[in-house]
This record gives C-alpha cells, structure tokens and sequence, in this order.
C-alpha cells in the first residue's frame, strides 16, 4: 500500500475543577445561620471522537491548542458552580496518540468512537460539609483540583481514497496537480509517472486523497511496459477513477482494455478492483475531435458516471472535485448505515 504517514502534535489542557465556597447563612430571624458555602463544579475532560469522514489530520493543523473549560466555583445557598464543558477533538479512525518524547504509542483509537484522554479535575467541597459538633462555623472550603496539561503527539497512516488508471499520456499526473498539492512530473511522452503519487484535495471541508499511478498498457498484466504491480497500491481505495484520453484514435476500446488489465491483475484483487465505485473522465477535450468522441465514449457508457475535462477549462475541473466528493460522502453514508 502506498500512504503517508501524517504527523503532528496539539497542546491539550483539561479544565480545573472550581473552588468550593465559603459562606454562612444570613437570614433575618436565623442569627446565626450555619454554613452553607457550595461545592465547585468540575472541569471538563479532553475527548477524542473518531469521526469517520475525516481522512488527515489537517484540521489539528490548524488549530493546536485545545483547552476544556474550568469549572465554576460554588457559592453561597448551597449552590453548586457548573460543571466545566468538555473539549471533544475529533480526528480520523486509525489515529494513534503517541507520548512527544519517547515516541511511544500512548492509546490507539482505531476501534473506538469516543475516548476521554484527560479527566478535570474534581470541585472543591464548600464548607457546610466541614461543619462539626466542635467546629459551627468552618471558615474554609477545599479548592478545586487542578486540570492536566500536556502535549501530545498525534499520527495517521494515510491511504488513498481514489486510484487513477488509464493509459500512458492520458492526463492523469496533470490532474492530481491541478487538484491537490502534489508535484507529479507531468510530459508529452508516455510512462512519464514511474512511481505513485499521493495528493490531498480538502473540498467542502472533507479531505480525500487521490493515488496517481504509471500508465498501464494493453499486456500490462504481463509485463508490458511498467506492468500492473502498482494496482496492489490502490487495492484498497474507495473508488477508482478511469482516464480516457478523448483525443486519441482508439480512445473508444480504452475502458474495457484497461479493466481487462485489472481483471488479469489477480485472483485476489482483481475482485476487489473491479467492484469499486468507479467513475470514467473523458480528458483533453480541448483538442480537435476531443468533444466529439467524448459523447460516443458516454453514449457507449450511459450507465455509468462519465466526466469529460481539459485542464483549461476549470468549470470542467471542478466538477471532477464535485464527483470525487459524492464518491466518498456516498460510500461514508453507506458504511455508517450498515
Ligand atoms: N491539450 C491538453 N493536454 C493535456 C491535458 N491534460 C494533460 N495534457 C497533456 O498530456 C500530456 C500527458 O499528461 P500527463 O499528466 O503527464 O499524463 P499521465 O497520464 O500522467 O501520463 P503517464 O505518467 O505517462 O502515465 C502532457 O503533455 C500534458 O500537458 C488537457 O486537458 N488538454
Ligand atoms: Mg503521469
């Protein structure tokens, strides 16, 4: 599998716990009311929710300090102070929390959905609980607990969420880097791409990552040009993204040589590989013919999802983001609902 590992660290705190009260009663007609100082509310914990449509640790990124709230103090009445609220951090399934110095794994969180990390700490009792036969008027209360501050490292293995296949030339490389941060050598002669090549699109606040993979040709399976041991990378993606290039001659036959490469690939993943979601991008269609053999190509194919773009035509681009989208928000609801 090709992934990266994403790293980094966030500064967490827990809340303290509020201060007890000090407080006697004052009533007219009661002179000497006994104490009646409140308990302080606890601080919040630091939560960790996995959150299944999260691919990256982009968003800790961001924001690095995460801080629960303190809890009140009490006060007089017998009145409790409020509980501090919690701080909920939400990172992808599969992350690990790691201690910043040794590099240890502290917890790992990939079977769970909700961990408390840090406990507040507990309020401070108000004094009319240290009221006794020998002390009527307790001028004291306990202080709350103090909260726990830490830094802490976080990690993820990324794995790719969409593959590109296609042909040598086909346009998958300018794609990647017209949509993601990723520097994959783009050029007008075939096999250009000789190792995959990972990038991270972030649209509409979810993050996927696209797999750009060397071009395979017809007899890849059997070692034709770069051969199809690269397919084992994006075994596991959620969707697999075909590139047909519409301006060239035999763009129409391309689809079905290429899914008999994957069939070829292995009885293992070659099930895996052709039962994903898949969507088919028509590319080039700024070249002369282009848009013309695009229409035969989604005739050919009206039962599937067929996207045709040029890299200079952004409206065209951004509909390839809107479809990666709807791939992945589909398959998170599908895996949520089951
Ligand atoms: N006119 C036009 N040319 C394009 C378009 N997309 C890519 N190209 C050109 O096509 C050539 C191949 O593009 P790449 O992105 O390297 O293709 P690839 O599929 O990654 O190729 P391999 O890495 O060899 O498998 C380059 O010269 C690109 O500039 C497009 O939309 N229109
Ligand atoms: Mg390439």
């Amino acid at each position: 599998m090709i992934g990266f590992s994403d790293e980094t660290y966030i500064d967490i705190a827990s809340g303290k716990g509020g201060n007890g009260c000090v407080s006697f009663r004052r009533e007219k007609f009661v002179p000497k009311g006994g104490p009646d100082g409140g308990d302080g509310g606890r601080g919040g914990d630091v939560v960790f929710i996995v959150k299944k449509n999260l691919r990256t640790l982009s968003h800790l990124k961001a924001v690095r300090t995460f801080r629960a709230e303190n809890g009140k103090d009490g006060s007089g009445n017998r009145c409790f102070g409020k509980d501090g609220r919690d701080i909920e951090i939400p990172v992808p399934p599969g992350t690990v929390l790691k201690d910043i110095k040794s590099g240890k794994v502290i917890k790992d969180l990939s079977k769970l959905e909700r961990f408390v990390f840090l406990k507040g700490g507990k309020g401070g009792l108000g004094n009319y609980h240290f009221k006794s036969s020998v002390r009527q008027t307790p001028r004291f209360a306990q202080e709350g607990q103090d909260g726990v501050s830490l830094r802490i490292g976080v990690e993820l293995l990324v794995v790719a969420d969409i593959g590109f296949v296609g042909f040598p030339n086909a346009g998958k490389s300018s794609l990647l880097n017209l949509l993601t941060n990723a520097k994959s050598k783009v050029a007008s002669y075939p096999f250009t791409t000789t190792i995959p090549h990972l990038g991270l699109l972030r649209y509409k606040d979810v993050d996927i990552v696209l797999a750009d993979i060397p071009g395979l040709i017809e007899g890849a399976s059997n070692g034709s040009g770069m051969g199809i041991k690269f397919l084992k990378h994006i075994s596991r993606t959620q969707g697999l993204a075909y590139f047909i290039d519409c301006s060239s001659d035999d763009f129409i036959s391309r689809y079905d040589l290429l899914r008999n490469e994957l069939k070829s690939y292995s009885d293992f993943y070659s099930e895996e590989l052709l039962n994903k979601e898949e969507i088919i991008i028509g590319t080039k269609l700024d070249e002369s013919e282009a848009v013309n053999n695009f229409n035969i190509l989604k005739n050919k194919y009206h039962d599937k999802i067929c996207l045709g773009i040029s890299i200079y035509d952004d409206k065209s681009i951004n509909s390839v983001r809107e479809a990666f989208y709807n791939m992945i928000i589909k398959q998170d609801n599908d895996e949520s609902s089951n």
